[in-house]
């Protein structure tokens, strides 16, 4: 049976998980009205991922014969203007939820749960890849600046990026 303060910590990430879901398919919304189709797929492989870190969680609170409650999911709000800003708030999010994977693990540790802390390994290797790949976009937009034609070729690219089931844990 899992610790009572642990189950808290992991219902309140599978809200953020799924919050993460919601806010990315708002920004998949904000390229479709762009017609940026690379960049909607970008946010479209987003958007699954986001949904298989929240259910990796849920099935797990499951198996450890957890409660998982499921509260209200935050409306999602676009803080900036631009693309680049739009991938900026990408990458602050990123970077929030690291922090927030930190404390559940910080969590598992002080209830010496080693087996929750196993499954954690996993969320927080997956967060330095997030983050990687966030940079690596913002990277990209940031030397193509104002070129449209170079936006359109990166938007070609950004169409071929598909989206792998995690295996997780
Ligand atoms: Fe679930 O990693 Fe992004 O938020």
């Amino acid at each position: 049976m899992i610790n009572e303060k642990l189950e808290k910590a992991f219902n309140d990430q599978i809200n953020k998980e799924f919050y993460s879901e919601y806010l990315y398919l708002a920004m998949k919304v904000y390229f479709q009205k762009l017609n940026l189709k690379g960049f909607v797929n970008w946010f479209d492989v987003q958007v699954q991922e986001e949904h298989a870190h929240a259910m990796g969680m849920l099935n797990y609170l499951d198996e450890r014969g957890g409660d998982c409650v499921l509260e209200a999911i935050d409306k999602p709000v676009i803080e900036g203007k631009t693309i680049i800003e739009v991938f900026e708030q990408v990458l602050k999010h990123e970077e929030y939820v690291t922090s927030r994977i930190n404390h559940l693990a910080d969590v598992a540790e002080e209830v010496k749960d080693r087996a929750a802390l196993h499954l954690l390994d996993w969320y927080i290797k997956e967060q330095v890849e997030e983050e990687a790949s966030v940079n690596d976009v913002l990277s990209t937009l940031k030397l193509i600046g104002d070129d449209k034609k170079a936006l359109l070729m990166y938007d070609k690219d950004l169409a071929a990026r598909t989206f792998n089931p995690p295996v997780i844990g």
